[in-house]
């Protein structure tokens, strides 16, 4: 009888450790290898080129944790992507068949349409196109200008949308109010493809209801050519004495309670997610002197309306999107204030009340193909989160620090945390005061 339940106990802890390996990942043994080799050099993908199958970036080698470098503990092995075997690591090259099984895509009936809420110019609209043609479905696209405008429209009974991009507190905000979905990872096996930075975040541990899409900062982008001395603080926004100068030059701010009064506070040497009434009425009264000298206050559609054509000579700014800028008027400046300012990451989350979660899923699964991921990296200039795209995003994004922060800059950075009804309250109050005058 003791034996009887020895066995099922082993059973049973069996079943919870297979349960609790990863999906992307394979015990040892369950596939063929056509080859073994210890990697010896960086051009051990040259030298095994007649064991390709297809597509050589999207073929897979197991890995054998033999040194330092390998992300994969000693009793099991791992899918990685050719790029990022390191000289040393052990390599099986799996067998045609086997090759073929790791990487298919789970079977997924998809809807006809995918409803899909998103900030604006935030993907390449040739990869909604593609993914239309692909797919046949059709995906209807609308955006919003800040997380709470999205989150006012989900509470006010928009209940259509099927994917949605909110960012890191506003996810733990929308998770606190019961409206996510828990995702099924099973169907985003290219999760794998992200950056130990950038999962399992404390807004969502385990990433249950959210998976990374980009991250960046909120900094000031400037026309080189007209912005004389160039700004290296928030003053050049919030201290009449400089904003005023560029009055006629044009002035944008972001239309985002979190981004504007937190970057007001930041100035003013608090914490950007500081709910003091006394501080928070600091923030308003400084916005209040300097309104007067801005010309609009835009978070969406900014860059091609007031960036390029020449309306505005300096906003606050999200970083990429004065890449883009950058891109048509090269004069275009990022710059992070020195007093600091937000870093902030974007995810894919599905709202409870989508009746196309599989499709959204096949949708977000298919965003994180490497290389759909660098073209849209390559688009739209954040910082992605898909190690197995870099090999093909441009090397002017991954090698500047403006985007890819280095951790010096991080340093003086603060994520956006989330807010209690009380502390919500009263930072309504303040952006409400603001906009109404
Ligand atoms: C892109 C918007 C970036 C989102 N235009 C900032 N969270």
């Amino acid at each position: 009888m003791k034996r009887l339940i020895n066995v099922i106990g082993s059973l049973l802890l069996l079943a919870l450790m297979l349960t609790l390996m990863p999906s992307n990942t394979l015990a040892q043994g369950e596939i063929t290898c056509e080859n073994d080799v210890v990697v010896q050099a960086d051009d051990w993908l040259s030298k095994l080129a007649d064991k390709f199958y297809g597509d050589v970036f999207a073929f897979p080698a197991i890995v054998e944790a033999t040194n330092k470098q390998a992300t994969v503990d000693d009793s099991y092995a791992t899918i990685v992507y050719a790029d990022l075997i390191e000289p040393g690591w052990k390599v099986c090259i799996p067998s045609a068949a086997d090759a073929q099984a790791m990487l298919s895509q789970p079977e997924i009936e998809l809807a006809d349409e995918l409803y899909v809420y998103n900030w604006a110019d935030y993907i390449d609209p040739d990869l909604v196109t593609r993914y239309q043609e692909e797919t046949g479905v059709t995906i209807v696209y609308d955006t919003f200008e800040s997380n709470e405008d999205m989150l006012a429209k989900l509470q006010a009974g928009a209940t259509g949308y099927d994917l949605i991009f909110p960012s890191d507190y506003m996810v733990a905000q929308m998770i606190e109010l019961d409206m996510l979905a828990e995702l099924n990872i099973d169907n985003i096996p290219n999760f794998r493809h992200l950056s130990e930075f950038n999962i399992n975040p404390a807004y969502d541990p385990g990433n249950v209801y959210s998976v990374p899409y980009f991250f960046g900062t909120t900094g000031i982008g400037y026309n080189s050519a007209i912005i004389d001395p160039p700004p290296d603080s928030w003053a050049w926004l919030f201290d009449p004495e400089i904003a005023c100068q560029y009055e006629g030059a044009g002035i944008n701010v972001l239309n985002d309670q979190r981004e504007l009064i937190g970057a007001a506070l930041r100035y003013l040497g608090y914490s950007i997610n500081d709910s003091n009434v006394n501080h928070l009425n600091e923030a308003r009264d400084l916005i209040l002197a300097a309104k007067p000298c801005w010309k609009t206050f835009k978070s969406s559609g900014y860059i091609d309306d007031l960036f390029i054509p020449g309306e505005v000579a300096m906003g606050h700014a999200w970083n990429g999107d004065v890449y883009v800028a950058a891109e048509e008027v090269d004069t275009w400046v990022y710059v992070m204030p020195k007093e600091g300012g937000v870093v902030w990451q974007d995810n894919f989350v599905i709202p409870k009340t989508s009746t196309r979660q599989a499709t959204a899923e096949h949708f977000i699964n298919w965003l994180l193909d490497p290389q759909i991921n660098a073209q849209n990296t390559n688009y739209i200039w954040y910082s992605s989160p898909n190690e197995a795209a870099k090999p093909y995003i441009l090397p002017e994004i991954l090698e500047d620090p403006s985007i890819y922060v280095d951790d010096e800059t991080l340093a003086n950075l603060e994520w956006l945390e989330p807010f209690s009804t009380e502390e919500l309250f009263e930072w309504d109050r303040v952006w409400t005061e603001i906009k109404a005058q």
